[in-house]
């Protein structure tokens, strides 16, 4: 382990990541107004076993137990998000002070033991009320998002200095509004396409107005970024790798950091709808140059053409390999390949990782020890191709584990877990799995000269 920590300098940035909905818990608390994943878990069979994050693991309540861990295990950074429902319950117009009043405290909680803060403005927790009146697929939802960006900078810009517009907005655009495995779960391919414009533009549109109030910040988006190969190398599948990577990974790529949209995924979906609403001065807005890029990566798409010749149709192809609870393969190589090709396609770009992990079926043992040997190993190789990448000269400048806690796994509730630190769902008690001693032993020993 130690021959890994040396390959990392000494001002690389070791962290932990959670976002709200999936630990806060408190939702009817402090005038919180509902989001749509509150609306979406209610309804049947949207989650498993109609899990919600009513509860989830009481962090709203328990955020200084939360942070005495992060602290206690050497970190630098917690990546956490904010609250849209918490700030402006409607999603416009009044500011809920006590919403505000919670983040005040978390990041004093965390300066104060010397962790930085790095929060998400949006990590998928829609108002309601923002969806009652169209959702991402309206323009009017990303200008709200830029006001709300607004009033939380103007809180806590004087002590925050990176911030994240948007986590993944292929999940909140494909998953929300194309299968609708996700809140608001609904199922219309135009309004996906058009959800994913307006997340771009809210990005934008925030990063405008961030820059307008603290010129002394930094800002960046993070994107769920995959390695996507074809099932065999005969040529045959090479253009179900094009469309499969032009959707998941370009389609977000191109806009934020070249300021316009891959023509090719634009032929592809000309026949959906949903790109009219794509304005050529939103492209000047959305391809402002960022801070710095997060890049989540967990995991590679193995693709196929289908069966009939010429048709637009994929198929996601499963690979005999390890995989983790979540059924994803282990693949750390992709990582390399994600990273390698950021630099080669792009304009140089500040890159953090800001979410990898996996879930696995952990136990707490009779001696209280959680032996995640399998995450271990994950972090391990995972890190070790990111040295690589570094050492090939690609500027990634942090590392954040997905996650710091056990928490609620979206459509897949709480029977996904990705903690490196275990939670008793029943009693909400915190137990550090091995993998958060050995993680962080990591950080502190490339870390040493700072905490
Ligand atoms: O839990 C999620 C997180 O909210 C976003 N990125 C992927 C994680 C694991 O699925």
């Amino acid at each position: 382990m130690n021959a890994l920590g040396d390959r990392f300098a000494p001002e690389f940035v070791w962290g932990v990541a959670t976002s709200s909905y999936q630990i806060e818990g408190a939702t009817t608390e402090d005038g919180r107004g509902p989001s749509i994943w509150d609306v979406f878990a209610a309804r049947p069979g949207r989650t498993h076993r109609g899990h919600d994050g009513a509860v989830a693991v009481d962090h709203y309540h328990r955020w200084r137990q939360d942070v005495a861990l992060i602290d206690q295990l050497g970190l630098d950074a917690y990546r956490f998000s904010i609250a849209w429902p918490r700030i402006q319950p409607e999603g416009a117009g009044a500011v809920e002070p006590r919403g505000l009043a919670f983040y005040d405290r978390l990041v004093d909680g965390l300066l104060e033991v010397g962790i930085e803060p790095w929060p998400t403005l949006f990590h998928w927790d829609l108002p309601q009320a923002l969806e009652d009146a169209g959702g991402w697929p309206r323009r009017e939802t990303a200008e709200r998002f830029a006001d709300y960006a607004e009033i939380v900078v103007d809180a806590l810009g004087d002590r925050v200095r990176h911030w994240t517009t948007l986590n993944e907005p292929w999940c909140a655009a494909f998953l929300g509004y194309g299968s609708g495995v996700h809140a608001p779960g609904r199922t219309e391919p135009a309004a996906a396409l058009a959800a994913s414009h307006h997340l771009h533009l809210a990005h934008g549109l925030a990063l405008e107005r961030i820059r307008a109030r603290r010129p002394d910040v930094e800002v960046g988006v993070t994107l769920n970024l995959y390695a996507v190969s074809p099932a065999d190398d005969t040529g045959r599948h090479d253009d179900a790798v094009r469309r499969i990577d032009g959707l998941m990974n370009r389609w977000f790529l191109d806009p934020i950091l070249l300021g316009r949209y891959p023509q090719d995924v634009l032929d592809d979906v000309a026949g959906v709808g949903g790109t009219d609403v794509i304005g050529d001065e939103d492209l000047t807005v959305i391809g402002a140059p960022v801070d710095f890029l997060g890049v989540n990566y967990y995991t590679r798409h193995v693709v196929a053409a289908g069966p009939w010749p010429g048709s637009a149709e994929v198929e996601f192809v499963s690979r005999d390999w390890p995989k983790t609870a979540s059924g994803w393969d282990i693949d750390p190589e992709g990582l390399g390949e994600v990273l390698a090709r950021v630099r080669r396609d792009y304009p140089p770009v500040p890159i953090y990782i800001t979410e990898n992990g996996a879930a696995f079926d952990d136990v707490l043992g009779v001696d209280g020890r959680v032996r995640d040997d399998d995450r271990i190993d994950f972090l391990r190789r995972h890190l070790t191709v990111l040295a690589d990448a570094i050492e090939d000269g690609v500027d990634v400048r942090g590392y954040f584990a997905w996650s710091l806690l056990d928490n609620f796994e979206w459509a897949e509730g709480y029977r996904k877990r990705f903690g490196i630190v275990y939670v008793d769902f029943e009693t909400l008690e915190r137990t550090p799995k091995d993998s958060a001693h050995w993680f962080g032993a990591l950080a502190r020993q490339t870390a040493k000269e700072r905490r």
